[in-house]
């Protein structure tokens, strides 16, 4: 099933030149309405006009997130704002926050993208769909909202929070699809067990997570607890929110909506582009947006694309999920890391609940993660010796799975915090 089928399953040749004219529009458009962008290109004597293939590209500079905060709020708006229908803002765990706009177009355009991100991951106009996102100025819950419009699911509203009443409208209201982060659907699964629900009395048939990382490990898990197929689906603010790229049922990798975004994969470190295939930070040109244009944007997360046929249909090229963001990256005694390498090993483990988390501290000069987890009621109850037998393993696989030594401390069930929205699992005392 498709939503725009000619636009997802299009000729390569043909979609580069689409590509390319688009490319010379955005170029242009920013170069007339942006100065940040006009000053940036007058500097390295870039014309638009000059632009005869994408490769060209490369010789712009990028943009980065303190660029936007430079510029807020409305700095890099290339609409008047009297064009502009909505204003969404990413919260920014540091620091101010960064605004983003929307002509009418632009909504229609984000309408369908999160349209084909939803169709590709089983939803259709006859799925009853949740949104469990918090509603605000996170660009979640009004994307997925309109595309689910768009393509004729019967919404229902919902927001974050006040768990057990989501699990009732649930059941009451016959959700047969739930779009919520992956760290929440947990939480929800966890308290449809509580609760003593049989989750195959539910209607659920579909997940739709996204927003934060997550490892197959907590697929496999919250599509055991929920008895749904659970599907990926990435995007970020700066560059519209949700609908970016999306999986299609063979969960193998995510589509990139490469018709309306470019994207670059880089050395974090040279910034030069890495051989295709190979892992890297991912940089994205907007195509299409009219009131937020973005040139080169370093979205700090890392993942390589994967140039192979998908037996699904679709031609547009898909990216592994996302490994990790350049600044959540740990470095444990030397050997790096990212949170959900470590979230995927614990999850594989016996007698560990989906409940963790990472506390870095520094001894001297090293640094020395403790790994809080949750240990099933079995075996925190369990004699000593059994603890102990687990805490070993879990070392052990920690050291031959990732190379990190780790201390591991067992925890009661639900002493470790949840997560309505994006999970926050390390806390780094380092910084403090
Ligand atoms: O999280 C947009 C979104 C909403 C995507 C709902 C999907 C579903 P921001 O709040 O600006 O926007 O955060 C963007 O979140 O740079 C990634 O680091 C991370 N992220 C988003 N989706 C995924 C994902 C939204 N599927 C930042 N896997 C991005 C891993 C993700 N990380």
């Amino acid at each position: 099933m498709f939503w725009q089928q000619e636009s997802e399953c299009m000729d390569r040749k043909e979609l580069e030149q689409i590509q390319l004219e688009r490319l010379e529009s955005t170029l242009n458009r920013v170069y007339l309405n942006v100065p940040f962008y006009r000053r940036k290109f007058d500097e390295i004597g870039f014309n638009p006009d000059d632009l005869t293939s994408l490769d060209d590209l490369r010789k712009l500079p990028f943009t980065v997130k303190n660029d936007l905060r430079e510029n807020y709020p409305y700095g890099l708006f290339a609409v008047p704002l009297r064009e502009v229908v909505r204003v969404h803002a990413s919260s920014g765990t540091t620091g101010m926050s960064t605004v983003v706009g929307y002509t009418r177009n632009d909504i229609k355009t984000w309408s369908n993208l999160v349209g084909r991100v939803l169709v590709a991951g089983g939803v259709t106009a006859d799925d009853v769909i949740q949104i469990s996102f918090n509603y605000g100025l996170f660009t979640g819950a009004f994307g997925l909202h309109y595309g689910a419009e768009r393509v004729g699911a019967s919404v229902i509203p919902m927001s974050s929070g006040n768990t057990k009443r989501q699990i009732k409208i649930m059941q009451d209201f016959k959700t047969t699809a739930l779009v919520s982060t992956p760290s929440y659907a947990m939480l929800i699964a966890d308290t449809v067990r509580e609760m003593n629900i049989d989750p195959r009395s539910l209607a659920l048939r579909w997940g739709l997570f996204g927003a934060e990382p997550w490892s197959g490990a907590m697929r496999r898990e919250l599509e055991d607890k929920l008895c749904i197929k659970a599907t990926d689906n990435y995007g970020l603010s700066e560059v519209m929110g949700p609908g970016v790229a999306g999986e299609c049922l063979q969960q193998n990798g995510l589509h990139i909506n490469e018709d309306h975004f470019l994207v670059e994969i880089v050395n974090p470190e040279t910034l030069e582009p890495v051989k295709l295939g190979e892992v890297g930070e991912m940089v994205i040109t907007t195509l299409t947006k009219e009131a937020f244009p973005m040139v080169r944007y370093r979205t700090r997360d890392l993942t390589r694309l994967m140039p192979e046929p998908c037996p699904c249909g679709r031609t547009l090229r898909r990216m592994s999920r996302i490994m990790g963001r350049t600044d959540d990256m740990l470095i444990i005694r030397g050997v790096n890391v990212f949170p959900q390498q470590i979230e995927a090993v614990l999850f594989d483990i016996e007698g560990t609940e989906p409940h963790y988390q990472i506390i870095i501290d520094r001894k001297g000069a090293l640094d020395d993660a403790t790994v809080l987890v949750e240990a099933s009621e079995k075996i925190f109850f369990d004699e000593m010796k059994k603890q102990k037998e687990l805490i070993d393993t879990i070392k052990k696989r920690m050291a031959s799975e990732l190379g990190i030594a780790v201390e591991v401390k067992l925890v009661e069930k639900k002493t470790i915090e949840r997560f309505e929205g994006k999970a926050k699992r390390v806390i780094d005392n380092r910084k403090l």
